[in-house]
């Protein structure tokens, strides 16, 4: 038991040096003392980052549901297993069991059956943040059948791509989603989406918002008497380690999405590890994470590493801001949850909001804090720590990616002592590696360098569906024989490792190498600005220049712009010193997002560089209004 639950950070050196001593050793232990298994592996790994090809407990046979959920059932049967909150504050939340996720689970998997899907088949989920999501992913799990979830905020063109590049027979939906005041038509969303998709023949719908909706006769069909009818056992089949669990699909720099493939045991194994360890959960927690089940987060740690612990989730349908702003801290309060997992765009918003809304709750129930997504600024930082945890709370900056499964660097609480701004150290089994722009790696300390990692984990994406060609000259062929992140890094003067952002973000002016997230780190810092996106612009002299897209706080609508530009300036300087000064300064309304939170920089940088002509799809965008006010105000 002792490297599963570490305690201090003494212990935290023994086991990641185990770890990297002898990975195989450390991950076979592992996986031998916390999960059931029909069958034992024969080998715990097999490797080879220029095929690339990763194996991980070959021979192994198992199903993730089982170890989800079977296992608890004789101790932790009448356990909370999902606690549902639902938009509407009013609408009672939902307790459901072990027991309970195990029937629905069950039917489910059955109903899947009864239409013809088979162990291998994919099935396309597009579903709001309501049970029925988490039970789909089991269901699928439970009879083998491949899911991918797409996020229930895409567009009818974006469900339609993703639907057809993964092959899937089956889509399940609802009539349509509550999102704070707000319902969507999510049913009609997937019809137009059918238009495009001849291959789907059943499309099973979950009813939430009791919207009048059209059925097409042959293809659609409501899932709750289909549930009813069938029965509430299913043996879960019997699937090799390396037998694809899910598709997610991630947006690359350019083109189609990459429809992600991860595997069962290694995928598993890891996300249970993981989440045991940087939440330092303990039986009886109540554990929330914000994310959206439609992304990586949201698989990991709403659903497989939680359930896999024998955990209490929360699954939260709402969004922030709805009734108010202190919705957040509400469930808080109400739950007693004890370990909450949001992302840095949430906490700015809710920062520039008035403290009441935090004040006025008690949040006494809360342990640990975490962040995910993207680098968190000092200022959030901080907030975050002072206001939410009142500085009692470890929070944890977890780094991690669609493409790795599971988090790879980040503190664990109270044993690595934190430091606002850093991811802090890898996890025990990830060895990770700065590189310099020849290819060759960068060692010892208070240095900084493109992110690799050396060394294969188990829960790292085994390929993209469909174009494994792609999966290799997007992962592995920068830098020879070793995973490459897409992002940059720094490590301090401790072996502390510091995200500075993608590294197609790095801006190089007057020939220095200036990384996006610490300048805006220094204007955020700024008393009247929200929020900002630094980008690069060509510049005759320098080679690139500055552009700031800068968000003020209500409170600095008022100040006079020229006097802010040169305070934001000054900031910088102070900060960064005088490279890092902006060239030009536009303040926005808002900045253009992804539906995941993440600011559009491409899009930014060809609106600085006046090459408005082509920026691509936007229609992706959670606000793609905010583009054309950007354009018109263009500098
Ligand atoms: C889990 C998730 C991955 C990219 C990643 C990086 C950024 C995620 C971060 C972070 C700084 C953190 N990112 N966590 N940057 N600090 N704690 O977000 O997956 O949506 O695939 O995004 O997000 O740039 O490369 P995904």
């Amino acid at each position: 038991m002792s490297n599963y639950h570490i305690k201090h950070l003494e212990e935290y050196y023994q086991v990641y040096r185990k770890s990297v001593r002898n990975p195989e050793n450390f991950w076979d232990e592992i996986a031998e003392e916390h999960f059931v298994w029909r069958k034992k592996w024969d080998r715990v790994l097999d490797w080879d980052f220029s095929k690339p090809e990763i194996k991980w407990f070959q021979g192994a046979k198992l199903n993730i549901t089982e170890n989800c959920i079977d296992r608890h059932l004789h101790i932790r049967g009448d356990k909370t297993a999902i606690l549902f909150e639902p938009n509407n504050p009013d609408e009672p939340a939902r307790h459901i069991t072990y027991l309970e996720l195990k029937e629905r689970v069950c039917k489910m998997a059955n109903v899947l059956k009864d239409k013809g899907i088979n162990k291998g088949d994919r099935v396309v989920i597009y579903l709001p943040m309501i049970p029925e999501l988490a039970v789909a992913l089991l269901a699928c799990a439970r009879i083998g059948a491949v899911h991918s979830v797409v996020f229930a905020g895409f567009s009818s063109t974006a469900v339609a791509t993703r639907v057809n590049d993964c092959g899937a027979k089956m889509v399940i939906t609802s009539d349509g989603s509550y999102r704070g005041k707000k319902t969507i038509d999510l049913k009609g969303i997937v019809d137009d989406a059918m238009d495009a998709c001849p291959d789907v023949k059943n499309v099973l719908v979950v009813k939430r918002t009791n919207a009048d909706i059209f059925m097409k006769e042959g293809r659609d069909e409501w899932l709750a008497p289909l549930m009813l009818a069938a029965k509430e056992d299913c043996l879960p089949e019997i699937m090799d380690a390396e037998d694809p669990l899910f598709i997610l699909y991630t947006s690359g720099s350019t083109g189609k999405p990459k429809g992600m493939v991860h595997t069962t045991a290694g995928y598993m194994v890891y996300t249970a590890y993981t989440f045991k360890n940087v939440f330092q959960y303990r039986e009886n927690d109540i554990y929330w994470c914000t994310a959206d089940i439609g992304w990586i987060t949201g698989h990991s740690y709403i659903v497989y590493g939680p359930l896999a612990n024998g955990a209490t989730t929360v699954m939260f349908e709402g969004v922030p801001s709805y009734p108010d702003f202190g919705r957040f801290w509400d469930v808080v309060q109400k739950h007693k949850v004890t370990q909450f997992y949001t992302a840095p765009t949430a906490i700015r918003a809710l920062a520039k909001e008035h403290l009441d809304f935090v004040n006025s709750h008690d949040l006494s129930s809360l342990k640990v804090l975490g962040t995910v997504g993207e680098p968190i600024n000092e200022e959030a930082w901080h907030w975050y720590n002072d206001h939410v945890g009142d500085k009692k709370c470890p929070i944890v900056d977890t780094w991690w990616q669609t493409e790795t499964g599971g988090i790879l660097i980040s503190p664990i609480p109270f044993s690595t002592p934190t430091k606002p701004t850093y991811a802090t150290l890898p996890l025990p089994g990830i060895q990770p590696a700065l590189m310099d722009e020849h290819g060759t790696e960068i060692t010892g300390n208070q240095v900084d360098g493109r992110l690799c990692i050396k060394f294969p984990w188990p829960s790292m994406a085994r390929t993209i569906w469909g174009d494994h060609q792609r999966y290799k000259e997007t992962y592995f062929t920068a830098f020879k024989d070793k995973y490459f992140t897409g992002d940059g890094a720094l490590r301090d003067e401790v072996g502390y490792y510091r995200i500075t952002g993608r590294v197609d973000d790095v801006i190089i002016v007057s020939g220095h190498n200036l990384g996006t997230a610490p300048i805006e780190d220094a204007i955020n810092e700024h008393p009247a600005v929200a929020e900002s996106a630094i980008v690069g612009f060509p510049h005759d002299i320098k080679g690139n220049a500055l552009y700031g897209y800068v968000m003020l706080k209500e409170t600095g609508e008022s100040r006079d712009r020229d006097n802010l530009k040169k305070e934001i300036n000054q900031m910088i300087t102070e900060h960064i010193g005088p490279i890092a000064k902006l060239e030009k300064i536009q303040f926005v309304s808002a900045l253009p997002k992804t539906r995941s939170g993440k600011i559009m920089r491409r899009i930014l940088r060809k609106i600085a560089s006046k090459d408005t002509s082509n920026l691509g799809d936007t229609s992706t965008l959670l606000n793609p209004e905010v583009v054309s006010e950007i354009i018109k105000e263009v500098l």
